[in-house]
C-alpha cells in the first residue's frame, strides 16, 4: 500500500513538470469590424505570420475572431494590435488607418448595412 502511494506520487510529478514545460496554447474570442468572406481570407491570412499565434477562424456572421495561441509568445493586447495592423477594429483597438483605407469597398465598416 505504502508504495502504491509513492507510485501516484511519482506519477502525478512527472505530469505535472510535463506540463510546465509544455505550455499550453490559449484561445481568447475578439469582436472584430468584418464584413465578408474577403475580410475573412485578409484577417486569416495575415494573422498567419504574426508570433505566437497557432491558428485563426473568423465568424463571418458575427465578425468574431478565435486565436490560438501561445502565451509565452505573445498575448491579447498584441493579438488585437496585430488584427488593427490588418485594417480591422478588434474589441475596443481601432483600426490603423492607414491599412483600413487600403481596404476592398466591401470590406468597409458598414459596406453591407
Ligand atoms: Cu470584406
Amino acid at each position: 500500500m505504502k508504495n502504491l502511494g509513492l507510485l501516484l506520487i511519482f506519477v502525478l510529478a512527472t505530469v505535472f513538470s510535463a506540463n510546465a514545460f509544455a505550455a499550453e496554447n490559449e484561445t481568447i474570442k475578439i469582436q472584430t469590424s468584418s464584413q465578408c468572406d474577403m475580410c475573412k481570407e485578409t484577417i486569416e491570412k495575415g494573422m498567419a505570420f504574426v508570433k505566437g499565434v497557432k491558428k485563426t477562424s473568423l465568424d463571418v456572421e458575427s465578425s468574431v475572431l478565435t486565436v490560438e495561441y501561445n502565451p509565452n509568445k505573445t498575448n491579447p493586447d498584441e493579438i488585437r494590435k496585430a488584427v488593427a495592423a490588418i485594417g480591422y477594429d478588434a474589441d475596443d483597438v481601432v483600426a490603423e488607418t492607414e491599412a483600413y483605407n487600403n481596404l476592398n469597398k466591401c470590406c468597409k465598416k458598414g459596406a453591407h448595412k
